[in-house]
């Protein structure tokens, strides 16, 4: 059996010994760590819940009048809609991702004024248009159409039946795109 010498108190400096100076460090290192434990899941949510068509140029083929203009259906506020033209059909509303996106999912939030008939389509130049989602019974509400698989630079709801004797109502349209394609967006800025 090693004998050891008797432990000696090492000499510290005036600083650190100081138990105020110690316990405001190790509480700073603790509020640091939980405070990014607790962020770090939410920042994941907000990436997975990425919006492209926000904010993004829009157009319709009518409006009710200028307090519903096309623009109030991608403005991120749930209070406000884009109207048609009452008790015409068809009517569509259009959105200019900017930039060619692959469609991974689109949230429709109707009004009172709902399409039973419509179709989702995308759009590489504006005309020629691809059918990406199709309701033939809709009932308003929120369609949350998910795993769809469209490309293209345009997107627009195209209503051909009205649910009412009204017009069509949409108090958002939200387009998400795939994980790929959302990392190409966010690396470019958008
Ligand atoms: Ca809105």
């Amino acid at each position: 059996m090693r004998l050891h010498p008797p432990a000696q108190p090492s000499p510290r400096s005036p600083r650190a010994t100081r138990p105020g100076t110690l316990g405001i460090i190790l509480a700073a290192v603790l509020l640091l760590v939980g405070g990014l434990l607790l962020v770090a899941p939410e920042r994941a949510g907000a990436a997975a819940d990425t919006v492209i068509s926000t904010g993004k140029p829009a157009t319709a083929s009518s409006v009710e009048s200028s307090s519903y203009p096309a623009k109030y259906a991608f403005d991120a506020n749930s209070a406000t809609r884009w109207a048609s033209a009452e008790g015409v059909d068809p009517q569509w509303l259009r959105v200019d991702l900017g930039a060619t996106a692959t469609v991974s999912r689109v949230k429709l939030t109707w009004e009172a004024a709902y399409a039973k008939v419509y179709r989702v389509e995308v759009s590489d130049d504006g005309t020629t248009w691809t059918r990406i989602a199709n309701e033939t019974a809709g009932n308003g509400g929120t369609d949350d159409w998910s795993g769809l698989t469209g490309r293209g630079r345009y997107l627009r709801v195209y209503g051909t039946a009205r649910g009412t004797s009204y017009g069509y109502s949409l108090f958002g349209v939200d387009v998400f795109p795939d994980l790929a394609d959302r990392c190409l967006h966010r690396r470019r800025g958008r």
